[in-house]
């Protein structure tokens, strides 16, 4: 068992899974991997079954199957637990489709140390974006914007998904009472993080889009996350209470 643990989302990321896996073993970092696939129509399952048969990352990969597609926070939730039963001290997000660059996983780690939450960030200084159109960074940063404002954190990426947690974290902040379930998961966590008086740091990173397969952001995922941050502000009291 390792210290820390990545927990990747997916659904139909046939075409990425493999390179990702790759991508964080060579590091050599001492990490576990955590695979929540919502059945994918593709079966990315059953090619990471295939690499945990063979045994190519000495156990130290791991895969969780769900029934049906539920959103990524659903998905995120479920790992979460499935983590919080082993005795990992740090918890990693990260997506499937090698937008995060598994290179930056080294400074989280640094950071970690002294913080309690820490952000993968697109909007702090050295950070951004490459291959987005100015639409998608437009909604992307005004997202952002928007969360901040409503919430009053001091957070300048709300919406990214490349994170570490300590457990605490995950043991405090109320899994079980998370409203969202599309991108307005990420601003819920760290809304219900500063809330319970969690320290947070912003590192610099670099987003990629995705090359190869299909992005889930619809218009449905959207208003959810613009509604969602009014309803999070009108049950502060409740989420501050959490234990
Ligand atoms: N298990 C599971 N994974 C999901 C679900 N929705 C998205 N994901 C995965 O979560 C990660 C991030 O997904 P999103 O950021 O929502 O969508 P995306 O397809 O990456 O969108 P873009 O980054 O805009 O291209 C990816 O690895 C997806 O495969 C879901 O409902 N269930
Ligand atoms: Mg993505």
């Amino acid at each position: 068992m390792s210290r820390g643990v990545i927990v990747i989302p997916t659904y139909n990321e046939i075409e990425n899974i493999e390179i990702i896996l790759e991508k964080v073993f060579v590091l050599d970092l001492g990490f576990d991997i955590l695979i929540v696939d919502d059945n994918s129509p593709d079966k990315t399952y059953e090619k990471v079954q295939k690499i945990i048969d063979a045994n190519t990352y000495d156990g130290q990969l791991h895969l969780l199957i769900r029934a049906k597609k539920e959103g990524l926070g659903k998905a995120y939730v479920a790992g979460f637990k499935w983590c919080l039963k082993r005795d990992y001290l740090f918890i990693i997000e990260m997506d499937a489709d090698l937008s995060h660059d598994p290179k930056y996983l080294p400074a989280f780690i640094e950071n970690i140390k002294e913080y309690d939450l820490i952000i993968g960030s697109r909007y702090v200084k050295g950070g951004g974006v490459i291959n987005w159109s100015p639409l998608r960074k437009f909604i992307s940063y005004g997202g952002s914007t928007y969360a901040r404002t409503i919430l009053g954190i001091p957070i300048k990426d709300v919406t990214g998904g490349f994170k570490c947690f300590r457990r605490e974290v995950l043991e405090s902040i109320g899994l079980d009472d998370i409203i969202s379930t599309g991108y307005a998961f990420q601003i819920e966590m760290n809304y219900r993080t500063i809330l319970k008086g969690f320290k947070i740091k912003e590192v610099p990173i670099t987003f990629k889009d995705r090359i190869a397969g299909k992005s889930k952001l619809s218009k449905k995922i959207f208003i959810e996350a613009l509604l969602n941050v009014v309803m999070l502000r009108l049950n502060k009291k409740q989420i501050f209470k959490v234990d």
